[in-house]
This record gives C-alpha cells, structure tokens and sequence, in this order.
C-alpha cells in the first residue's frame, strides 16, 4: 500500500492522478497547509522541503519520496507504465515533464501567488507571471498541433503533470484564447476516469466561497 501526503493542489493532483491511472492501491493523508502541517518534524523527516505531495511506498521497506516529478517517475518505473523504457521516447517524456518542473508549475504558481494571494497588487509581478505562463502554453500549443499527446507517443506521466497545472489556467489568470490543440488536449485528458478521480483527492470542502476560503488559506501558507 503507498501512503500518500497530499493536498488540494495541482502538485498534489499530480500523484493521485497517477495512482489512479496505475490502479494502485493508496491511502490519503491530507495535510493542512494553511495550518503549517507540512514544516512539522514528523513531515520533514518524509519530506525535507516541507511541501506536498510526498509517498510512503509500505511495499517496498517504507521508502519515502518527495518532489512530485520524482514521484511520478518512481511509480512509472515501479509498474512499468505511463513512461517508456526505449531511450529516445524515454527523454521525450523526461524532457516535458521537466517543463513542467521548471516552468509551467513554477510560473503558474508565482502567477498564482501575485494575481490571487498577495495582499498588494503589484501589476509588473502579476504582468510578468502571466505573460510568462502564456509563452510556455503556446509552446505546448506548437507540440499539441503535432501530437495528441505531449511527449509525441501515448499519454504518459507529462501529460498527468502538466495537465494538472494547465487545467487551473483560468484560476492564474490566464487565457487560452487562440489555443485550440492546448483546448483540445486539456479536454481529452480532463475527460480520463482517473483524471476525474484523481482530481478530486482529496475532497475539499463544499461549503461557503471555495475561492475567498482558497484565498484565504493560500495567505495563511506565505506567511
Ligand atoms: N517542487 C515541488 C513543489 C511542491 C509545492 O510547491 N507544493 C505546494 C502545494 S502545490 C506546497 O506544499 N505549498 C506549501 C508551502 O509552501 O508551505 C514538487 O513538485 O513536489
């Protein structure tokens, strides 16, 4: 069984998304971020960086992993799906995922955190995080003219992480105006059973303004 700690956050959705995709059998540990959970002794001796999502794989010595793109890869590699062994199309799914890693996630946080979070409106932060977040979607625009999925082959681990990023576009700010085959794309992936499922791990609550308590809960995280 994988312990997951997690939350309900695009880095979080990333992994149970892909347990639900891999069939794995996971229990969830929700972890409340607007409360500091994630920088308690207990959490950091899981994952040092004190963020989510982190797994505890029971079936394999208690081994833990943290960061979500090395999650992502460990149960790919675990199952032996959703990441391709042959060399070339192995580094095609690497090299997306680490896009996300490095900038769709970053951007659209930041983006996140300027448009939404911050207590002052600071219009260059807001402009810059934006703009950038818009460069790197038409980027995945060009590649989803080309290819259904991202990593030119079949659906894979890339897709799972960006998607789960890209899919909150409206929430950054940002438009995909003008970007059919990224439109195109976030539904088809957005329509997967486990996409669906994964989503909505864990549940969050149904009550009141969900965005004024996102809002809220986001301030309380930076301090
Ligand atoms: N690079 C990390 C980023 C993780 C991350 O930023 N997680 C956010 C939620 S999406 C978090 O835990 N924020 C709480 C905090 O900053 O204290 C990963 O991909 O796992």
């Amino acid at each position: 069984m994988i312990e997951l700690f997690t939350a309900a956050t695009p880095n979080g959705w990333k992994i149970s998304i892909a347990l639900e995709e891999l069939a794995l059998p996971y229990s969830v540990r929700q972890i409340a971020l607007s409360k500091l959970e994630q920088k308690e002794e207990w959490y950091l001796k899981i994952n040092p960086n004190g963020r989510i999502p982190a797994i505890i794989d029971h079936d394999n010595g208690d081994f833990a992993v943290f960061e979500s793109g090395a999650i992502l890869i460990y149960l790919a590699e675990k199952t032996g799906r959703l990441l391709p062994t042959e060399l070339k199309a192995r580094s095609r799914v690497l090299q997306w995922l680490m896009f996300q890693m490095g900038g769709v996630g970053p951007m659209m946080g930041q983006a996140n955190v300027f448009f939404r979070y911050a207590p002052e409106k600071i219009p260059y932060a807001i402009d810059r995080y934006q703009r950038e977040v818009r460069r790197l979607f038409e980027v995945m625009e060009r590649q989803l003219a080309a290819h259904q999925y991202i990593a030119g082959g079949d659906y894979s681990i890339a897709d799972i992480a960006l998607w789960s990023w890209a899919a909150g576009f409206a929430w950054s700010g940002v438009d995909i105006d003008g970007l059919p085959h990224l439109k195109r794309w976030l539904d088809l992936v957005g329509a997967r059973p486990a996409v669906i499922r994964g989503r909505a791990v864990p549940p969050s609550a149904d009550v009141g303004d969900k965005d004024k308590q996102t809002v809220e809960s986001g301030r309380k995280m930076l301090g």
